[in-house]
């Protein structure tokens, strides 16, 4: 019985989610939308099987056919990321950094990571995050003057707590990573490098911009972001990292891998591998380099000003709106976007003085950058008349004709 005779409930729920996205305007730079064959691969038949261990050492029988699906995956994974060693079971992006502390330190030993203002991400060393409770946590940020990487900084902090593990990559940082620079300090102070690439992975897949591979002894992602593949995760170490990381993983950390969002994946590297792909992500740059030279235009302040990658973070200032009442104007004329802390904010990250956004899902259903100077100049009015009802109703109206313009392709 198919979903919508089975659970009419549900089923008309994610009708209207499917409405919703077809009918705004998505900025959130994590986000994306996958093509009807990662979806086909996610909702297969292969969600039906366990599969606890890796392919050719599973507890189960019957797994023969997902030992040929997940080592696909692997075979893929390593040749876009020209990879030693790959993991496709994460199930997410947080727990492959659980996998890589957990693997090289003991508890309560110290990582050097991001701090959350400076466009870190909670699962490197947050407080709140299981990495925090366990293991010790030096942080490091950007300068405040230039907002981006102090690279002389990151050696005198990394010379003074001396880490087991130094972490690279961001969910908020608009630049690129000199990664030669991360290896050469890490090298200094004996620690290894870990790079967490989640958001640029599809970037990086496409060689748009550089790779930390080369450099890193672990790097990890998820699978759902500019590499538009299922919600997922992924480890790539050295080989010689292989073996502990694949124990640390399972059964240190995860229970039985989803062969269907594994298959997902699979998909997602082959497109990720061919050319169109490349092209779409050189979209993406171009697409992010206008919104942010549009919104300069327009007066706003953008961090480090400007962007390198696919996203690029407005900060209103201390006095300006809160990241929180720009986000809920911006989705009430049917742009989406996510508030974020910015570098000198002094509001808490819920309410916040920015927010953040990204042009993965807006190059994938094919906006230029004509149609991205347009959503520059609706998200300028909106925020710069936020009680202006005749203004608000305008962008509305805007975005959603440019919506059904160009609507996603399957
Ligand atoms: N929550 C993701 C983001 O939005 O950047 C990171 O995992």
């Amino acid at each position: 019985m198919n979903l919508a005779d089975q659970d009419k409930e549900l089923s008309k729920i994610i009708d209207r989610e499917e409405l919703r996205q077809n009918e705004t305007l998505n900025l959130v730079a994590s986000e994306n939308h996958v093509s009807r064959a990662v979806r086909e691969a996610t909702a297969s038949s292969l969600t039906n099987k366990y599969a606890e261990g890796y392919p050719r050492k599973r507890y189960y029988g019957g797994t023969g056919l997902v030992d040929e699906v997940e080592q696909l995956a692997i075979d893929r994974a390593k040749k876009l990321f020209s990879a030693e060693h790959v993991n496709v079971q994460p199930y997410s992006g947080t727990n492959p950094n659980l996998a890589v502390y957990f693997s090289v330190m003991e508890p309560g030993e110290t990582a050097l990571a991001m701090n959350l203002q400076a466009g870190g991400h909670l699962s490197h060393g947050s407080p709140m995050s299981i990495s925090g409770k366990v293991f010790r946590f030096a942080q490091y940020g950007v300068n405040l003057e230039t907002e981006l990487l102090d690279y002389d900084e990151l050696e005198k902090i990394a010379k003074r707590e001396k880490p087991k593990l130094i972490v690279a990559g961001a969910s908020a940082y608009s630049r690129l990573i000199d990664y030669k620079v991360f290896r050469e300090i890490a090298d200094n102070v004996g620690a290894l490098l870990l790079v967490d690439m989640a958001h640029i992975a599809g970037l990086v897949a496409a060689g748009v911009i550089p790779s930390p591979i080369p450099y890193a002894h672990f790097v990890t992602s998820s699978t759902h972001k500019t590499l538009r593949g299922p919600r997922g995760g992924l480890i790539i170490c050295k080989e010689e990292f292989g073996e502990t990381i694949d124990k640390m993983l399972f059964p240190g950390i995860q229970g039985g891998p989803l062969e269907n969002i594994i298959a997902a994946k699979a998909v997602a590297f082959l497109e990720a591998s061919k050319p169109e792909f490349k092209t779409y992500s050189l979209s993406v740059l171009d697409n992010a380099k206008t919104l942010a030279k549009e919104l300069e235009n327009e007066g706003f302040r953008l961090v480090s000003g400007g962007t390198d990658n696919h996203l690029l973070n407005i900060d209103f200032g201390e006095a300006g709106l809160t990241g929180k009442e720009a986000e809920k104007l911006l989705e009430s004329v049917n742009i989406i976007v996510n508030r974020e802390v910015v570098p000198r904010d002094k509001r808490k990250p819920y309410i916040s003085s920015g927010v953040r956004l990204g042009t993965p899902t807006l190059t994938t259903r094919g906006f230029s950058t004509e149609e991205t100077k347009l959503v520059a100049k609706l998200i300028s009015a909106v925020l710069k008349n936020p009680a202006d009802e005749k203004v608000q109703s305008e962008a509305k109206n805007s975005a959603l004709s440019l919506a059904k313009k160009l609507p996603f392709s399957d």
